[in-house]
């Protein structure tokens, strides 16, 4: 039985965001706002079927997938760079690894207990959130 990630996160708090949109190559304006931000995670879980929405109140991102199953990704409202990203389980964590332009892309989550952890990844940079279950 895998990790069960279904249902409505808010989030708590962040470190090294920052340097994840650098790498990203984000500019200024943008990552003042995007750091000021408390998004909302909803995520549908059916088998292998995912779907995430993660909403703010300046951008929102929808990304939906089934694991082992490569899709395109856009990264639409975040760096629009397209990337070819796969989701495989490692234990009870998902994780994504999204190839493109940037080495070492991808990010990870995993549940403790009502906290869902998201490790996101890219170049030599690791930013890591907590949202807690709503
Ligand atoms: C990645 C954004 C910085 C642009 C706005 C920030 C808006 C809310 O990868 C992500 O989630 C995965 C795992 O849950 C599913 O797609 C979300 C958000 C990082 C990178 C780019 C800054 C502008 C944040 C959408």
């Amino acid at each position: 039985m895998p990790a069960d990630f279904n249902g409505t996160w808010n989030f708590m708090n962040s470190d090294n965001f920052e340097g994840y949109m650098l790498a990203l190559g984000i500019d200024f304006a943008t990552r003042k706002i995007a750091k000021m931000l408390k998004p909302q995670k909803v995520i549908k879980q059916e088998g292998d079927s995912f779907s995430i929405h993660t909403t703010s109140t300046f951008r929102s991102y929808f990304v939906q997938f089934k694991i082992g199953e490569e899709f395109e990704e856009d990264n639409k409202g975040l760096d629009h760079r397209k990337c070819k990203s796969v989701v495989t389980w490692d234990n009870d964590k998902l994780v994504c690894v999204q190839t493109g332009d940037k080495k070492n892309r991808g990010w990870t989550h995993w549940i403790e207990g009502d906290e869902l952890y998201l490790e996101l990844r890219c170049e030599d940079q690791v930013c890591k959130q907590v949202y807690k279950r709503a």
